[in-house]
């Protein structure tokens, strides 16, 4: 395997203007016939025409219409005569649809033909420059039998359909935008579509329509309305209208991630577009709109503006999922709303990629070097990348993100560009701010691995009244970097004085105060704050709304974070808190090596979050819910000490059990006075009220089967039977499933009984048991149990995750076993997969990425179950790059 390397870039050699495609779509034996334009770039020495191809037999090679010689090498084919001057280039091969598990490429699902293409798919469907510098316009035509694929898709404008002989039929299909191959898509099966024509500002009508299996359109209005609700956002928020006059959404249940932008036709994993309240929960719901809304906006963010090439993919990537949480956060509206969506997403951050960076794995938002590009769809390019977009707004305002917005695609329309480019544009949109005054520093978000760990600490002196604040920053070191630079590290603020009021900020050397929040700009390793004016002692609320992805410590007392916890004006700040008070116990626990008992602060604490008049249910439900597991054992990792998963479990089990058992009566007040009213709506409201009620069972089940009384465990039966919504039904389900509940038998009998023919709640009942806690090490037998079960199969993405992920990734204490059954298992199952799909077993590969902080003798055994897959001569690059990594 070949490592691929940013500083290696150079330009194609030639260009791709055109390309007519043609498909005679068999899922044996597909013959597809390509005609390119051709042109030289002058622009670089001239060589030979290399064009990627991989799994296709190819057929015949014409240029100018005459046959030419070429020769195959690897996944190569070049042809060393090629003319200088403009020239048509065309092929013929055919490609295998039905026997491409891999999902990458020209494959079936359920008796159709997909394509996914991102990143390297379209070398699977015929020979190109499949890189995302080489853009085309393309022209496709496809032809299939009429009876079974009667809906034949591709992207931009259907210019003509008709009928063919033998039953067959065709369609022509024209994108006018020029796109690298990456967003070329096709589909053809039977499949029925809700449409909805919109009008854009500008007056322009747009049919918008979603495509799935005949059974599933009722459960297509929550992803219609979320689509609808994007075009809307992107043109009112950036000035960004839809472009096409179709633009198609299609389900396919065998899928390898959540969806994908292609241009005109963006294809979802079924587990990211169907919707009913019977079938999907409130965060199912959530997703949905998340991923319509990033899909969609791709369209600018990558589709019209694309990657030079694969090193840059967080300038579309992290630039789209800030997008999708800012439209988020909008649709939420209330305030408190919009605050638990900062909550969820920096969750996500922490328990994903904070591992992510301090391990084998670790690598820069733009990543210098890789293996397989398939390997970098990771919470770094993503979210992390996300947070630095997120950052140069925090910089520059919001006024000035925009503005830097359209800059850059005033710029850039119709190129591919860098991640220096969008920087540029930022900068240059904003002369003189925070941003361009230090933009080659803050640049180093993109090439410095590691989270940073800011060290904060403030000293008050009452004669002069004033307040320092003193910020320090180190940067770990991460495989292949030392010897940091220091980075730009905004830290949004504020004080509060005794009684909790905001004090208002007067930094030395002001005039006057500056309101009560403010954004420092660290970039040294260490710098002083100095406020004036501060009357008494200040307690520091630092890194408001999370505004940077760093570690903080503040160094604050329990009583200091109470005080936080009761009065910070910043929601985010209030949350963090009561997660560092819970944080503290469970560390000195594990710490210690002794049971946790918890504190009445504590447990005083969390009783007035819940009982709290104003507070928002779903905030409180975050506020109540200890930290991640996967969080925790980092803390641990970045203060030197060794990760005992059993340990960190233990103590967390104790916590949660000491708050059912302590909380137990105002957990039966908070179960009785959220329960919703009327209809099922996914809406912010009532889905606090259902994640606190739910929360709120769950507690009242642990607590009764504990102390063997049944009350509880009957009404969580009674409501699973009787509830009107997955969220609920699941709710109760789990409550009974977690706690070992009696009960919990006949119940998960019953559901899959009732919901065998719906494969995204199977799904649902297999990550249920794949993920639930772990007791005397029945959910491990359980799973592998399960394996056998006649729905279970790795062939689909969704079900391979829902149990085997499921144990492997978010169940540590069922994982990582001291007779280390977990990591045989582990091991067997990315064998297995690797032979199916690389990809999705280079995921699961994946789940060993720390090993080597793991205390004994669990680090040896894991050690070992990596070693053991090295051994295996036959692994797919995907797999071997991650292993390689882990053991280096
Ligand atoms: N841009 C897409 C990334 C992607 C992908 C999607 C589906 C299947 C395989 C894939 N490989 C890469 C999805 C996105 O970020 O929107
Ligand atoms: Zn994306």
């Amino acid at each position: 395997p070949t490592l691929i390397r940013l500083e290696d870039y150079v330009a194609p050699i030639y260009w791709i203007r055109t390309v007519e495609l043609s498909f005679d779509l068999d899922p044996a034996k597909t013959l597809v016939t390509s005609k390119m334009q051709i042109q030289r770039n002058a622009a670089v020495p001239h060589g030979p025409l290399r064009l990627h191809g991989e799994e296709l037999t190819l057929l015949r090679v014409l240029i100018n219409g005459e046959s030419v010689s070429f020769r195959q090498e690897g996944h190569e084919l070049i042809i060393e005569g090629a003319p200088d001057a403009d020239f048509t280039l065309e092929i013929r091969n055919t490609c295998a649809p039905e026997k491409n598990t891999a999902l990458s490429g020209l494959y079936t699902s359920g008796g159709g033909f997909f394509t996914q293409c991102e990143a390297e798919g379209f070398r699977r469907i015929t020979y190109f420059l499949d890189r995302p510098d080489v853009m085309a316009v393309y022209t496709v035509t496809l032809r299939a039998d009429q009876a079974k694929y009667p809906v034949l898709l591709s992207n931009g404008n259907l210019l003509e359909t008709g009928e063919l002989d033998n039953g067959r039929h065709f369609a022509k299909w024209h994108d006018p935008f020029p796109k690298p191959s990456y967003l070329f898509a096709l589909v053809a099966a039977d499949l029925v579509s809700r449409e909805q024509r919109i009008r854009t500002r500008a007056g322009k009508d747009h049919l918008l329509q979603v495509y799935v299996r005949r059974g599933d359109l009722e459960k297509t209005e929550h992803a219609m309305n979320s689509l609808i609700a994007s075009v809307v956002w992107d043109e009112a928020r950036f000035g960004l209208p839809l472009d096409l006059e179709r633009f198609m959404v299609v389900g396919v249940s065998d899928f390898n991630m959540g969806a994908m932008e292609n241009k005109g036709l963006n294809i979802f994993n079924t587990s990211a577009l169907l919707a009913s309240a019977a079938t999907a929960t409130d965060a199912d719901f959530h997703r949905i709109e998340s991923i319509v809304a990033h899909e969609y906006f791709h369209n600018w963010t990558g589709n019209r503006v694309t990657c030079r090439d694969w090193f840059q993919l967080s300038l579309k990537e992290g630039l789209t999922v800030f997008r999708d949480q800012e439209f988020s956060q909008d649709m939420a509206a209330a305030p408190s709303a919009r605050a638990v969506c900062r909550i969820q997403d920096v969750r996500a951050l922490r328990s994903g990629q904070f591992p992510e960076d301090a391990g084998a794995m670790a690598h820069p938002v733009r990543p210098d070097s890789y293996v397989e590009i398939n390997n970098f769809y990771t919470a770094t390019v993503y979210n992390k990348g996300a947070e630095v977009v997120r950052m140069y707004q925090t910089l520059v305002g919001r006024a000035g993100f925009e503005a830097g917005m359209k800059l850059y695609f005033e710029r850039h329309d119709g190129q591919a560009v860098t991640c220096d480019d969008f920087a540029a544009a930022m900068a240059d949109a904003n002369p003189g701010s925070a941003l361009a005054t230090r933009l080659e520093a803050f640049k180093r978000w993109y090439v410095q691995a590691g989270t940073p760990r800011v060290q904060a600490r403030g000293s008050y002196d009452a004669e002069t009244q004033t307040y320092t604040l003193t910020l320090r920053q180190t940067l770990p070191d991460t495989p292949g970097q030392t010897h940091k630079q220091a980075q730009v590290i905004p830290v949004a603020m504020g004080l509060l004085g005794a009684d909790g009021q905001a004090l208002p900020l007067q930094l030395q050397g002001e005039a006057a105060a500056q309101g009560s929040e403010r954004v420092l700009v660290l970039e040294q390793l260490e710098q002083s704050f100095v406020f004036v004016n501060v009357a008494s002692a200040p307690v520091p609320s630092l890194l408001r709304g999370f505004s940077a992805p760093v570690l903080l410590d503040d160094g604050l007392s329990d009583t200091e974070l109470l005080m936080l916890l009761q009065h910070d004006a910043d929601a985010f700040n209030r949350w963090e808190a009561g997660q560092r008070l819970a944080l503290a116990r469970i560390i000195g626990a594990v710490r210690a090596g002794a049971a946790l008992q918890l504190d009445a602060a504590f447990i005083q604490a969390m009783r007035a979050v819940l009982r709290h008049a104003e507070l928002d249910p779903a905030f409180k439900a975050l506020a109540l819910t200890l930290p991640d597991e996967a969080y925790i054992a980092e803390q641990l990792a970045a203060a030197g000490h060794s990760v005992d998963p059993q340990a960190i479990h233990a103590a967390v089990e104790a916590a949660h059990i000491q708050l059912a058992d302590a909380l137990h009566e105002d957990w039966a007040w908070a179960f009785d006075a959220h329960q919703v009213r009327g209809g099922y709506q996914p809406t912010p409201q009532q889905a606090g009220q259902r994640a606190l009620s739910n929360q709120a069972l769950s507690m009242l089940v642990l607590h009764a089967t504990r102390s063997g009384t049944t009350v509880w465990p009957g009404r969580a039966y009674q409501r699973f039977k009787d509830a009107s919504n997955m969220t609920d039904r699941l709710g109760a389900l789990s409550a009974l499933v977690n706690a070992h509940a009696e009960l919990a038998v006949p119940a998960l009998e019953r559901f899959h009984a009732q919901f065998r023919h719906e494969p995204l709640v199977v799904d649902k009942w297999f990550a249920l048991q794949g993920r639930a806690a772990e007791v005397d090490g029945k959910t491990f037998a359980r799973v592998k149990q399960l394996t056998q079960h006649p729905d279970f199969t790795l062939k689909n993405p969704n079900r391979a995750r829902s149990l085997i992920f499921s144990l492997c990734m978010f169940n540590p204490a069922a994982f990582h076993r001291s007779d280390a059954a977990g990591y045989v298992f582990w091991a067997e199952q990315v064998l297995q997969l690797d032979a199916i799909n690389p990809q999705v077993a280079g995921r699961l590969a994946r789940v060993m990425d720390r090993w080597n902080v793991l205390a004994q003798p669990y680090r040896d055994a894991a050690r070992e179950a990596i070693a053991r897959v090295a051994a295996k001569p036959e692994l797919s690059n995907d797999v071997r790059e991650i292993i390689e990594r882990a053991l280096a």
